[in-house]
């Protein structure tokens, strides 16, 4: 009891207790998921799915429902929110320009912690392809490689079927969590950052059968989408959606119903290996001491406006999980309805554990969210994809920008599904104009890259000027 009045007034005068039970810095559990949707239970989009424990995660603080990636691409996502800088600012745009050659390690959101006496332990994905440079790390895990035989009954690009084995032990992803778990369990001489990246529900959606068996085909219903979906959306958004590609060949196959379970199965999968770190959180020496990020990387549309995979910006290429349990911060049962992006996640750890926030850190501290999931929040989220074209999310609306001026519009109070483009709509230009006021104003170029996604669809025209210039030149050698 003595203890316990002494310790506000030490605290009141800066003196840290330097008992080894006192810890002066909150330990991190970091867990990036990768393409993971926004199809959890709790958010109520796809009733079908089954995630009883990133619900349960959901309920012991704050969960995020309006949350959106800074790009809708696995490698410009994770650059954007790990360095602070948004694509327009670095130029990673997409997934064929390494990180490496816009960053530098000093930028990485991990070095703060290590720079600040954190013990940096990491397995699985973080920066695109892997852990990123090792010089980060205090520890790089090995995780053990997916094993087991894949039937793979793949649609075009789209790779799915269950694995021949009921052994969870045969997906890489149960070694991750494996780790955590280890690491959640021993003791700890210095305050830790602990990243365990996992890498299902990505592609190829091979997981043991049991976990087809708890989505049955016959039970599968597809994602809603409209007739004529497509017939408002002006021309970039049009070549990102590319109805012709995936769409058209899971039309043919006839198989949609069969890749919505493979994406199921592989989801409560996922959740599965969630579970068994919540749980070691919960038995932790290190609990009370221990703060959650929970993050996926971006969306991921499963025929929604004739579609597959990310790349666009339309809801389900940008929401996705965003999860925080932050011991003296955080309530349990918090739901955030507030848009956020996840370049909140550099300032607010830097916030919650004193580190300096570099100069150069874009995105806005979510602490007051963290507090108090009702608070008054006016900033929206925003996505990038390709150079100067933009989402902006607030709580109501979707208003896309693309580089050649082209407009979306969407309600999201009347309009879930984003079917209905008001753009062109007089009434809507004043929502228009305070929207478009938070479009980012820094778009450089596509860093040392010419493959260019999100520009508008080249023009047979050009097509045939370009044809007849590389005869010309082959005539000419
Ligand atoms: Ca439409």
């Amino acid at each position: 009891m003595k203890l316990r009045l002494l310790l506000p007034a030490l605290l009141a005068f800066g003196c840290a207790p330097a008992s080894a039970a006192e810890p002066s810095k909150m330990n991190v559990l970091f867990i990036p998921i990768d393409d993971l949707n926004h199809w959890i239970g709790h958010f109520g989009r796809n009733k079908q799915t089954k995630t009883p424990n990133l619900d349960r995660l959901a309920k012991m603080g704050v969960t995020f429902t309006n949350a959106h990636c800074a790009a809708p691409v696995c490698n410009p996502s994770r650059a954007a929110l790990l360095s602070g800088k948004r694509p327009g600012v670095s130029g990673i745009y997409d997934n064929n320009q390494p990180f490496v050659n816009g960053l530098k390690v000093e930028e990485s959101l991990v070095m703060q912690f290590k720079n600040a006496g954190y013990e940096t332990l990491g397995i699985g994905k973080l920066w695109h392809g892997g852990l990123g440079w090792p010089e980060q790390w205090t520890t790089i895990a090995d995780e053990t490689k997916t094993k087991a035989k894949i039937n793979d009954r793949s649609v075009g690009g789209i790779a799915f079927g269950p694995i021949e084995s009921e052994d969870d032990a045969t997906v890489s992803d149960t070694s991750i969590a494996d780790y955590g778990i280890a690491e959640l369990g021993k003791p700890h001489d210095k305050p830790f950052f602990l990243t365990i990246g996992f890498h299902k529900p990505h592609m190829p959606w091979n997981v043991p059968q049991k976990y087809f068996d708890m989505h049955p085909l016959a039970d599968i219903q597809l994602p809603p989408t409209k007739e004529g979906d497509l017939d408002d959306v002006p021309a970039i958004g049009l070549k990102m959606a590319n109805p012709k590609g995936d769409h058209a060949k899971m039309l043919e196959s006839g198989r949609w119903k069969e890749a919505v379970q493979a994406y199921l199965a592989t989801i409560t999968y996922l959740d599965v290996q969630i579970g068994r770190v919540i749980d070691a959180y919960e038995k932790s020496p290190h609990r009370e001491n221990t703060m959650i990020c929970l993050w996926g990387d971006h969306g991921w549309h499963l025929g929604e406006k004739e579609h597959w995979r990310k790349f666009a910006l339309w809801e389900e290429a940008t929401r996705a999980p965003f999860m925080w349990v932050v011991p003296g911060t955080t309530k349990p049962g918090g739901v955030c309805t507030q848009p956020v992006d996840f370049m909140s996640i550099y300032p607010t750890f830097c916030a919650l554990t004193g580190i300096a926030k570099p100069a150069w850190v874009e995105g806005h501290d979510i602490r007051p969210l963290l507090a108090d999931p009702a608070a008054k929040w006016s900033h929206p989220a925003i996505t990038t994809f390709g150079q100067n074209n933009h989402a902006i999310r607030t709580d109501r609306w979707r208003y896309i920008r693309y580089s050649d001026g082209g407009e979306e519009l969407y309600d999201h109070a009347n309009d879930e599904c984003e079917w209905t483009n008001l753009a062109a709509k007089p009434e809507h230009a004043a929502i228009k104009a305070e929207l478009g006021k938070h479009l980012p104003t820094t778009n450089v170029p596509v860093l040392g890259g010419d493959k260019k996604r999100g520009k508008a669809e080249v023009t047979d025209d050009e097509k045939a000027k370009r044809k007849a210039k590389r005869q010309a030149e082959k005539a000419a050698k």
